[in-house]
């Protein structure tokens, strides 16, 4: 077989897929603590680094999928045509499980990430179609193959199979058979995210193509991958040890070396903005005095902070814009997470 896509896929899915029935399922959106940026295998879409993220509780995504007389597509309540890009990507995605067996499927899919906090959402949407597609099929396949199939929708989509917090290997093997995420086996209760909302309009270039510019044209990019895997392996001990000052300190840092790499990208890629800068500032200031308060960025301008629940008032008083989440309090029972409908 020459297409390594359908080679993987085949390998993992039985080769009569059965009849679908109606499944629902829910994955919660992530926020890397240790970021992926930059692609080893971009067919396979596998990473040059590993990278460790939060899962966001209930923010994510619920997708129903069912049998039906030609493939539809509903995002948040409302049809789709099938050519629009988010229901082209998906239906791609889906192509993979089919292996041109066909059987048309509506999917209806719904993000419970409030919109003004302007997060991306196809972590939690890859991951909540996959295993809807796996339900849907009655496949029962483990959570580390599905990790693995939701990856090729989304690099980050391998991270929100799980709650908590969740380590995506990088894997060293060519096919990407290790290149899968796992769950770190720790709670942290008193863990707190919260969101700064500073610009929830469309960004300036996908995550894809600004990781595919950066590591062609940067020249702060060559250092990344081992600098990031280094941090990666640092946030996971300080995690273990629940060492937050630790696990604060390179979180930031490495967000912020992440963002070097695009700007010294020729052109430059400036996910953050002025405002973006001003948060970042209170931020430092607030360290400044005295407080556990640390910041991570996306490809996206808005801001995400990390402290412990002992600061939350100081949290509140400071950023009273923020919108906070307990990811542990917040998480459903993982026996809820993928469930046919009622
Ligand atoms: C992350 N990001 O680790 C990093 C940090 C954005 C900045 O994963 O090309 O949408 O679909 O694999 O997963 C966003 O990239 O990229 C991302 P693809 P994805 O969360």
């Amino acid at each position: 077989m020459a297409d390594p896509l359908a080679e993987m896929f085949a390998g993992l899915l039985p080769e009569r897929l059965p009849e679908p029935v109606a499944a629902e399922a829910y994955a919660p959106s992530n926020i890397a603590l240790s970021k992926y940026w930059g692609k080893r295998d971009p067919v396979l879409n596998l990473p040059l680094n590993s990278s460790l993220s939060i899962s966001l509780g209930t923010w994510g995504t619920t997708t129903q999928i069912g049998p039906s007389e030609q493939d539809r597509f509903a995002f948040n309540g409302e049809a789709m045509d099938l050519d629009a890009p988010l229901a082209a990507r998906a239906f791609r995605f889906v192509d993979l499980f089919r292996q041109g067996q066909g059987p048309a499927l509506a999917i209806d899919t719904k993000n419970t990430i409030p919109t003004a906090a302007g997060l991306a959402s196809s972590a939690s949407g890859f991951a909540a179609l996959t295993l809807a597609l796996d339900q849907t099929f009655g496949l029962g396949l483990d959570r580390g193959a599905l990790s693995r199939m939701a990856r090729v929708g989304s690099g980050s989509a391998a991270r929100s199979l799980w709650d908590g917090f969740v380590r995506w290997d990088r894997g060293e093997k060519a096919d990407g058979s290790d290149s899968v995420a796992r769950r770190l086996g720790l709670d942290w209760p008193e863990f707190r995210i919260a969101i700064v909302a500073v610009d929830t309009g469309p960004k300036e270039q996908s995550s894809r193509d600004g990781m595919g510019h950066t590591a062609a044209t940067s020249p702060l990019f060559p250092p990344w991958p081992d600098r990031a895997e280094a941090d990666c392996a640092a946030v996971e001990a300080a995690i273990l040890a629940k060492d937050f000052e630790r696990l604060g300190e390179v979180a930031e840092a490495n967000a912020l070396a992440m963002h070097a790499t695009m700007l010294a990208a020729r052109p430059r890629l400036s996910y953050l903005k002025p405002a973006s800068w001003a948060v970042l500032e209170r931020v430092w200031a607030a360290r400044n005095e005295g407080r556990t308060i640390f910041a991570t960025m996306d490809a996206g301008a808005n801001v995400k902070l990390i402290f412990l629940e002992d600061e939350a008032e100081e949290m509140a008083a400071r950023f009273p814009e923020a919108q906070i989440i307990a990811p542990f309090d917040q998480a459903p029972a993982p026996e809820t997470r993928s469930r046919p409908p009622a």
